[in-house]
């Protein structure tokens, strides 16, 4: 797989570039918003969503926000929905405050299928493809109480609430931690909007408040790369514990160099194929999937070196 991503992406400088629109045509147009343009996770799935489009034989135009923010995501739905695409794939970056957009493009005909994030209200989208979540944050819990021992505080550090991955992944480990863990002290979870330098100063804070501090569950890669960054600074290294969500090329350096210790990576590649599938299967009227879940892997620094598991690293 990251062979495989490898090549498109030498093939895509030599085209359209992967991460811009494919070089299909024809009436069934699709879009795709994604929710950070330069995150690894979205390049991944836009590779693979690309490809896909490719072998379909279909026009893919590829958007993405430039930071994780409703005010800047909105009026990309809004002029994606002016040239009426036969179908959209789309992260939303919040579960409530994109509705509107959404139900706008819906209902003037184009099939939205939910990529990754999703939105509450369940009218939204012919299809929905994510990770499961909440079982992610769950796995994030299990390891991280094995590598504490059982005991000692940890904290929890995120993008910003109402975005459904990210809700989700703190609610499984939450729950698993007080299900199953009682002798970790849960501190307050902090957000720093998707910012690597705010979670680098978030856990620089939180180690002078808690010199106990014994484990961090970063949400997601910006969140990672900063958590990581905060703790080389302050020297805790390997001495403060790390489960992390996603496992982008930084990220994988600092599982290699033990500042992180598990993470739990998704398959984004499969995110962007499957969505891709299912927006032309509504567009040809054909059977369409309500709900796809995708594979996820625990990586650690003992099977990272396995083909099945390096399969799942992501493409920057
Ligand atoms: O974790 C992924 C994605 O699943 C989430 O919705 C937002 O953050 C990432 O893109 C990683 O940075």
């Amino acid at each position: 797989f990251a062979g495989f991503c490898a090549v498109l992406a030498l093939t895509a400088a030599t085209t359209a570039g992967c991460g811009g629109d494919s070089g299909g045509s024809g009436s069934k147009s699709l879009d795709l918003i994604t929710g950070v343009k330069s995150d690894p996770f979205y390049i991944t799935m836009t590779c693979a969503a690309q490809q896909e489009a490719k072998k379909r034989g279909v026009k893919l135009t590829v958007n993405g926000s430039a930071q994780w923010d409703v005010a800047v995501q909105r009026p990309i739905i809004d002029s994606v929905a002016a040239t009426h695409p036969g179908g959209l794939l789309i992260s939303p970056v919040d579960t409530a405050a994109l509705t509107p957009s959404l139900q706008q493009i819906q209902n003037a005909g184009t099939k939205v299928v939910l990529v990754d994030t999703e939105v509450s209200d369940a009218s939204i989208g012919v299809s929905r493809i994510s990770s499961d979540n909440e079982a992610g944050g769950r796995t994030a819990a299990k390891s991280l109480a094995q590598l504490m021992g059982d005991k000692g505080s940890a904290i929890v550090i995120s993008v910003k609430p109402g975005v459904s991955t990210t809700d989700a992944r703190i609610k499984g480990f939450n729950e698993e931690m007080k299900a199953n863990h009682p002798g970790i002290t849960l501190l307050p979870v902090l957000y720093d909007n998707d910012l690597p330098a705010t979670a680098a100063s978030q856990i620089q804070s939180t180690l002078a408040a808690h010199p106990d501090l014994g484990g961090v569950f970063a949400g997601n890669t910006n969140t990672a790369q900063g958590i990581s960054t905060g703790l080389q600074a302050a020297g805790k290294q390997g001495k403060v514990k790390v489960a992390a969500f996603d496992a982008e090329p930084d990220e994988i350096t600092a599982l290699t160099n033990g500042t992180l210790d598990v993470l739990v990576a998704q398959d984004p590649g499969a995110i962007g194929r499957q969505g891709v599938d299912q927006a032309l299967a509504a567009i040809d009227k054909k059977k369409v999937t309500a709900h796809i879940g995708t594979d996820m892997v625990a990586i650690t620094k003992a099977n990272m070196d396995q083909p099945d598991i390096k399969k799942f690293f992501y493409q920057a």
